[in-house]
């Protein structure tokens, strides 16, 4: 990765302004434990510390990055001896060259080589971990260095935009494979079988549960079941894939011969208007301004197609478009789908709030050049927010018969993940996946 060097040194610099102010030299970032299911011997699958996870891609349990300003960091891997599972092996992987790197196999290694912890600050999920390598309780997790480290983590380095890239590549690659099953008369899980297989990958290593909905699960925003009828006339398909632990997240919408035409057109249309929007996105903008810009196209749109009997304008003006578009425009991407401090105020903390009626809008800032973002319009019929206005004073408003015509055919949501740039934006996910 040509960019990872570049990452580490800008990561190094940005230290001293991270702990200006604050009682600390450096920081200890902790990968983090496996965890039990309650009352079981099963471990949940592991996910590393975000924080860890933006120095180095070294998954499991156990390691430690100490990394100072203007220093090389330090990178302490536990590797245990264990016949129970396949050892890990280095060979000679790309970031090790970044890091002061060895390898300890016991606890009593691991602390020789942390050495006195005085003056680091701990990053980690557990106090006892913290506390058993002599961190004193106000050294870790401070509340001001996290929301630091937070806020820098929605400004991407060239490897991190790197990593998204790739990992938009390999979605869209699975996507194809996804459209394909679908297009030949495939189930849901066949669907997500050949998404899986075209990674390469195993379930617990896709970045978030795929969502692969056929006809009206598509109005279920969190679908996850995987149903094993076939033969669908809409597949909304929303499924990511993860590189060095960095996720893309694509949603695309694909009617078959068999979907009314008209929900044909509408699937076009929309994929227009997702367009649109994403070549707004640009440094300066407010996202929620563009989030209610997505409210005023979608009113036009269901005007268009007469599901909504009033203009576009009217839609909006009433509140119209709501139980059509109930969730955000988006929300910041990296190590985390939903990547952190999307509303956060500014670097030292402090929270924007969504407008009230957009309750579940995940990012409240202005855009900077470095921000990762989706943009996912959708436009779906869901009964449950439909039915309060089937007998209120909105209800002549509806076109009721075309609603319950296309309420079969679940709804559509296009998503693309975009980098905001010096001068303008980068769509990271058109490139692979032009339709
Ligand atoms: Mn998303």
């Amino acid at each position: 990765m040509v960019n990872y060097q570049k990452h580490i040194d800008t990561l190094v610099h940005r230290l001293s302004a991270t702990l200006e102010g604050l009682p600390f030299d450096g920081i200890a970032f902790h990968s983090g434990q496996l965890h039990y299911y309650f009352a079981d011997d099963i471990y949940a699958p592991f996910h590393s510390n975000p924080h860890f996870a933006h120095w180095v891609p070294l998954a499991g349990p156990g390691h430690l990055v100490v990394a100072r300003p203007e220093q090389k960091p330090k990178l302490i891997a536990l590797i245990p001896e264990d016949y129970w599972y396949e050892p890990v092996t280095f060979e000679s992987p790309f970031w090790i060259d970044s890091f002061d790197f060895v390898q300890v196999s016991s606890q009593e290694e691991f602390q020789a080589e942390l050495g006195s912890v005085n003056g680091l600050a701990f990053i980690g999920e557990s106090c006892e971990v913290a506390r058993e390598l002599q961190f004193s309780d106000n050294a870790v997790t401070d509340e001001l260095l996290t929301a630091r480290l937070n806020w820098d983590r929605t400004i991407k380095t060239d490897y991190e935009v790197d990593c998204i890239d790739e990992a938009a590549k390999l979605a869209a690659k699975a996507h194809r494979a996804a459209r394909e099953a679908f297009e030949s008369g495939g189930s849901e899980i066949e669907i997500h079988h050949a998404y899986v297989i075209a990674i390469g990958c195993i379930d617990a290593e896709l970045p978030y549960e795929s969502i692969i909905a056929l006809n009206e699960k598509g109005s279920y925003l969190h679908y996850v079941n995987k149903r094993t009828e076939r033969d669908g006339k809409v597949l909304l398909i929303d499924s990511g894939a993860a590189v060095n632990g960095y996720a893309s997240d694509i949603t695309r919408t694909w009617t078959s011969k068999s979907a009314a035409p008209v929900f044909q057109e509408m699937r076009d249309a929309f994929d227009n208007l997702e367009r649109n929007l994403c070549e707004q996105v640009q440094r300066g903008l407010n996202f929620i301004e563009l989030h209610e810009t997505a409210h005023r196209e979608i009113g036009k749109f269901l005007s268009t197609f007469g599901v909504l009997k009033v203009s576009g304008d009217e839609a909006f003006d009433r509140g119209l478009t709501h139980p059509f578009f109930p969730h955000g425009l988006g929300h910041d991407l990296g190590i985390q789908v939903h990547d952190i401090a999307g509303r956060q105020a500014n670097r030292d903390g402090g929270t924007i709030d969504p407008p009230e009626h957009y309750p579940f809008l995940r990012n409240t800032r202005v855009l900077q050049p470095g921000n990762v973002v989706t943009i996912e319009p959708g436009c779906y019929f869901i009964e449950m927010l439909l039915r309060p206005f089937r007998s209120n004073s909105d209800s002549s408003a509806f076109n009721w018969e075309l609603i319950d015509q296309l309420s079969s055919h679940g709804g559509i949501r296009t998503e693309d993940d975009i980098l905001v740039t010096a001068n303008g934006n980068r769509n990271l996910t058109r490139p692979y996946l032009p339709e």
